[in-house]
């Protein structure tokens, strides 16, 4: 149903009356933002229910996205755009005297993620759903989501993100659809007549998994998909007692405190792995909620029987976090849908399919034994089991394997190694660009590489377009369309008709308006934020990102030291004014990550305060980066920081967004960025470092030494010492740890080692960006070619070449 500008506006009227008990004239941007919520929540809704009719009437095939994590910010502009209401709901809004995005920044965004696999996760279900494609994410309904940052002195402080303290409009709860997860307890093993063993459960505790959805609308296309998050409750049966005598009332208080601790909070690691039982907890909980449900599902949309299952459902998981669903879809075939061991594992590894996200190995999960079998005493035997048959079948069927089955054990010294079962028990492993699938093949995961060659795949990352673009850079999307038409809304691929305009004066004069605007905006919002005044006719540099060493934000900030060190040493020096722009989060216990942030914050308050650099050197941290502050940072950026040691970023996704609204890449040959490079050409980015071979030929075979680095450049040693020297800090703050660091541990990000490599890769950014007219040049280039990196050709290929998905035809 279309809304025309007046019907929108009587609506409004209605919702502000019936929900708010208020008027247009006394209504707050709050009230506001719920009747405008609660408008498009019921546009949707029609459309939700239709979708799953239709599906359940062509007992359509369905993928489930199983993720710890979903980043998905807000919703509000996104939902309005996809209905077709976003300039009817804007031009209302004004015409009743408010300010939009004031109304549409009332919404807390859901920072249920880390950063960039939780952010993955949000785009593909934004593209599944505006291609057609008949696909569901399932989460967990975090009642804290990511920490709120604080800087307080330099130190990072955390917040608790309880972003339900006001009611979310998106979720609707469906009680009616509570499943039961059980953890611990005892396992029976008893002998069926026909001799086969059928196992019980005694004494287990019980958690109710209680599902919220929220819709996924497609762009523009009546689809409305689901995303289900599991809220972990006790069950209602079990809160009756609590009326007994005193203790037992407060033994059942902390029961219930312990059940709800479950969806409690997300874990704020970002790559690196601690062996928490609530984790484990965790992952069990979505796992077992997501398979119940969709064997329930199963039923009611195809047959009573599941032996068809793979063939209706493919289930992809989202690094390893969910991979108990390997075990638990085998424990719910065989001791609940009676299947035999052989019968059960044919369809779970036709079933499940498992994406990697890293290499890092400080990020592969492992969990003790121990901790499994008292946690989940059953699903711990079929692990056994599954890692048994596998040892064996390698022994005997794969003989020329036989000396890899110690290394590739999915039980091994007293762990669990949950890669390596999510590879034994799926079809499908793939990574996440080009580069990083290689390593996976060649090095990571070489031996399972050696035993199943057609299991691995590539799946370059993408990143959804409509909010990446279409959403966050109004200004830029209707040049483009202007230019082209509007056929890459649709179609992204044909954003590269833009580079027949990179000639074309007229164009690239606006390009360079569109951009002077956003960095204004970006610009006023840095004023408001730090007090600081920026040069709005400076570079802005940016690196957003979680804050991790092999991310090398401390090359960054040394580059600026040197700049600084330049400056300060010729005063009169021609250089191009410089913004930096910071945003990063780091892991709560990572205490070299929390020095670079401090180290950031002092080298930024010398800078920022020296009247002899005065606009030309700016440093900039805006604090607590999630989605929405990325949307504002994002169309202002000039020039991209894609700069990890290269071999560790498996991919990258800020790298497409900052490129898809024309900012340049300063980058090492790493992740995706190698893609973009192949895209743009060499002339339209700034590539410099070590390859990834070389990086990989000095931790094979030594031969780095970053003390020889120091001595052999005085740059690199000055900055050095002032470090050491204390000269960024006070009497009490000195960076004498990451000094160490880079000394004695011998640079383990060779951040010296590439260090006269960035600052020529700066310095030719620098004189590119001098010439307007082939910065503007370069800039269309790149944004022609980001069409490749929109998550639509990602789920495409997902969908031909793992899924078996078609899109779904109109009703
Ligand atoms: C268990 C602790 C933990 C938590 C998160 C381990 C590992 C992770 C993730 C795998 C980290 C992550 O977000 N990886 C990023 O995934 C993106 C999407 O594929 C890639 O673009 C990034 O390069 C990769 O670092």
């Amino acid at each position: 149903m279309v809304l025309t500008t007046q019907s929108f506006e009587e609506q409004l009227t209605e919702k502000l009356r019936s929900l708010r008990g208020t008027g247009v004239e006394e209504a707050s941007e709050k009230d506001m933002y719920y009747a405008v919520a609660s408008i498009v929540q019921e546009q949707l809704s029609a459309s939700w229910q239709d979708t799953r009719k239709h599906y359940d009437k062509r007992e359509e095939r369905q993928m489930y996205y199983i993720s710890m994590e979903f980043l998905i910010g807000r919703l509000m502009e996104n939902n309005l755009q996809n209905c077709g209401l976003l300039d009817t709901c804007t031009t209302t809004l004004k015409k009743l005297g408010f300010e939009p995005e004031l109304v549409y920044g009332q919404e807390h965004d859901a920072g249920l993620g880390n950063g960039g696999l939780g952010r993955l996760a949000a785009c593909f279900l934004d593209s599944v759903a505006s291609l057609r494609y008949a696909g569901h994410g399932s989460g967990i309904r975090y009642r804290y989501g990511l920490f709120e940052q604080r800087i307080i002195h330099g130190n990072q402080v955390e917040l608790p993100d309880y972003w339900l303290k006001e009611e979310y409009p998106w979720e609707t709860r469906r009680a009616d659809e509570s499943l039961t997860i059980h953890f611990g307890g005892q396992v029976i093993p008893h002998k069926r007549s026909d001799g086969s063993l059928e196992f019980s459960y005694y004494d287990t505790d019980e958690v109710q998994a209680v599902p919220y959805d929220v819709p996924v609308a497609g762009y523009q296309n009546d689809v409305v998909n689901t995303l289900r998050l599991w809220s972990a409750e006790l069950a209602p049966e079990n809160t009756d007692i609590l009326a007994d005598a005193e203790g037992k009332y407060y033994h059942h208080l902390d029961h219930m405190h312990s059940v709800e601790q479950i969806s409690g909070f997300l874990y704020p690691d970002d790559s690196s792995y601690e062996g928490k039982e609530l984790r484990l907890k965790q992952q069990y909980f979505l796992v077992s909620a997501t398979i119940q449900n969709i064997i329930r599902d199963h039923k009611t949309r195809c047959t009573k029987s599941l032996k068809n299952m793979h063939e209706k459902t493919v289930i992809q998981i989202n690094d390893t976090h969910p991979s108990l669903a390997v075990p638990e879809l085998m424990r719910l075939l065989m001791d609940e849908e009676g299947f035999s061991w052989d019968d059960a594992w044919n369809i779970t590894t036709k079933t499940i399919a498992y994406t990697n996200h890293t290499t890092l190995s400080e990020a592969l999960e492992k969990w003790p034994v121990s901790m499994m079998e008292n946690l989940l005493p059953r699903i711990f035997m079929i692990i056994n089991e599954i890692n048994e048959r596998f040892c064996l079948g390698i022994y005997y069927d794969k003989p020329a394997f036989r000396d890899l089955i110690p290394r590739v054990a999915v039980i091994a010294d007293d762990q669990v190694h949950m890669a390596r079962l999510a590879i034994v028990g799926s079809f499908s492993i793939n990574g996440v660009a080009k580069l990083h699938t290689e390593i996976l093949k060649r090095s990571e995961m070489n031996d399972f590489y050696r035993i199943f060659p057609e299991k691995f795949n590539n799946k370059t990352n993408g990143i959804t377009h409509r909010r990446w673009l279409l959403q966050v850079n109004p200004g830029l999307s209707s040049l483009i369309t202007d230019a082209i038409g509007r056929g890459w809304v649709e179609q992204p691929s044909k954003l590269s008709t833009l580079v027949r305009y990179s000639n074309d004066s007229p164009f690239l004069d606006k390009i360079a308006d569109v951009k002077k605007e956003n960095k204004k905006a970006l610009a006023d919002l840095i004023r408001k934020r730090t007090g600081i005044t920026v040069n709005e006719n400076s570079i802005f540099d940016v690196q957003i990102k979680r804050l991790h060493e092999y991310k090398r934000q401390l090359m960054n900030i040394f580059h600026v030291i040197y700049l600084y060190n330049e400056l300060k040493d010729n005063p009169m020096m021609d250089m191009t004014p410089r913004t930096f722009i910071f945003a990063a989060k780091a892991a709560p216990g990572y205490y070299m990550a929390k020095e670079i942030i401090k180290l950031i914050h002092h080298v930024a308050s010398i800078v920022n305060n020296d009247a002899a650099v005065g606009d030309r050197l700016k440093v900039i941290f805006l604090e607590n980066y999630n989605v929405s502050l990325a949307e504002k940072i994002i169309p202002a950026a000039e020039l991209s920081e894609q700069i990890s040691t290269a071999s560790k970023e498996a991919s990258g996704t800020g790298n497409m967004k900052m490129m898809m609204n024309g900012a340049l890449t300063i980058g090492t040959m790493d992740g995706a960025n190698i893609e973009i490079n192949d895209f743009v050409g060499r002339d339209n980015i700034f590539i410099f470092g070590l390859s990834s071979e070389q990086v990989h030929d000095y931790y094979a075979n030594g031969g780095y030494n970053a003390k020889d680095m120091y001595h052999a450049d005085d740059r690199i040693r000055r900055i050095l010492d002032q470090l050491y020297g204390g000269e960024f800090g006070s009497q009490e703050i000195e960076f004498k740890d990451i000094f160490y660091n880079i000394m004695y541990n011998n640079d383990p990000y060779f951040v010296l080692k590439d260090f006269d490599s960035y600052i020529d890769a700066h310095e030719l950014a620098e004189s590119r960006y001098r010439n307007h007219r082939q910065w503007q040049q370069m800039s269309t280039i790149n944004i022609a070619h980001s069409g490749k990196f929109s998550s639509d050709r990602t789920i495409h290929e997902y969908a031909s070449e793992i899924w078996r998905l078609s899109p779904v035809p109109k009703a």
